[in-house]
C-alpha cells in the first residue's frame, strides 16, 4: 500500500487536549482509498462474522430480518490482516500514541467499519465510547475515524461537543428505543446546541477521546457514507469498584432471553 506521513503540529496537539477531538484534512494516500473502499464493500457483501457477533445493524435488534440501518462489521483486520500495513493505520497509530502521549509499542489497537447507506437508515445517537466498555478500568483512549466518502452534515460527518470528554465519569446511557437487543447507546446528558460538525473528503480524519460526546446525523445523500476506525488505546487504570453501566447487563440479559448467542462487543 502507498506511503504518506502525517505529523501534527503543536496547535493540533493542544486542541486535542483541551476540546477532546480533532480534523484533519488527510490521514491516507489518495490511491489507498480506493483499496479500502473494495475491503469495505466486500465484508459488509459478505456481512462477514456474523455468526460470532462481529457483524450487526447497530442501530436495530440482533438478528432483524429486515434492510440493515447501520450496519457495522467488528475487527475488520482479523478478516483482512494486510489492513495493519495500510497507510491510514500506520498513521493512525503514529499519531494516536502522540495525542494519548503514550509510547506506540504500548498502544492496543482494534478496529471497526460503519456504513450509511445512501439516503435511508439511522442517526448514530450522542454518545461516549466508553460506555460501551469494561466497567472495571478507566481508559485512556481515542477513536480515529477515517472517511471514505465525502462526509459531511446531511451523509453523516461526525459531531462532538468540545469538552465533554472532560466528564466526572460516563453518562447515563441507554439502548436506542429503549430496546435492550439494540446495541447502539444514547446519552440524553448532552446539549446539542453546543455541537461542532466536522465535514471531510475522503481521506480525512477526526480523533476523539473515548468520553467525548458525539454523534453523526442519518444519510439524506445519495451516496453512501464508508467509515474506518481504528481504536487506540494506551495502558488503562483499574478501578476500585467497578462503574454503574447497567445497560450492559440488560443487553447481555436480553441476548440470553431471545435465545442469541454471540459476544456482546
Ligand atoms: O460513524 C458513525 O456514524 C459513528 C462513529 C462512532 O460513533 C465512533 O467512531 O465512535
Amino acid at each position: 500500500m502507498h506511503s504518506l506521513n502525517v505529523t501534527l503540529t503543536r496547535n493540533q496537539i493542544a486542541d486535542f487536549v483541551n476540546l477532546g477531538f480533532l480534523a484533519i484534512d488527510r490521514i491516507t494516500a489518495n490511491d489507498e482509498i480506493g483499496q479500502l473502499r473494495e475491503i469495505f464493500d466486500r465484508l459488509f457483501d459478505a456481512r462477514t462474522g456474523e455468526s460470532r457477533g462481529l457483524f450487526y445493524d447497530l442501530a436495530a435488534p440482533r438478528g432483524h430480518a429486515g434492510r440493515n440501518l447501520l450496519p457495522q462489521v467488528l475487527g475488520p483486520d482479523l478478516h483482512v490482516p494486510e489492513l495493519r500495513e495500510s497507510t491510514y493505520y500506520r498513521n493512525a497509530r503514529a499519531l494516536g500514541a502522540t495525542l494519548l502521549g503514550v509510547p506506540e509499542d504500548e498502544l492496543t489497537i482494534g478496529g471497526h467499519m460503519i456504513m450509511k447507506p445512501a439516503r435511508y437508515g439511522a442517526e448514530t445517537p450522542w454518545h461516549q465510547d466508553e460506555a460501551y466498555w469494561d466497567p472495571n478500568v478507566v481508559m485512556n483512549s481515542l477513536s480515529v475515524w477515517l472517511s471514505l466518502d465525502e462526509a459531511t452534515v446531511e451523509s453523516g460527518c461526525m459531531q462532538f461537543i468540545p469538552g465533554s470528554h472532560q466528564s466526572e465519569d460516563v453518562h447515563e446511557h441507554r439502548h436506542i428505543d429503549d430496546d435492550p437487543l439494540i446495541h447502539g447507546l444514547v446519552t440524553d446528558h448532552v446539549d446539542p446546541t453546543h455541537a461542532v460538525s466536522c465535514p471531510l473528503s475522503p481521506g480525512g480524519a477526526t480523533f476523539h477521546h473515548s468520553r467525548t460526546l458525539h454523534h453523526t446525523g442519518a444519510n439524506r445523500t445519495p451516496a453512501v457514507r464508508r467509515a474506518y476506525i481504528l481504536v487506540c488505546s494506551g495502558p488503562a487504570d483499574e478501578r476500585d469498584t467497578p462503574a454503574h453501566r447497567p445497560w450492559q447487563q440488560d443487553e447481555r440479559n436480553a441476548l440470553a432471553r431471545a435465545g442469541i448467542d454471540v459476544q456482546v462487543f
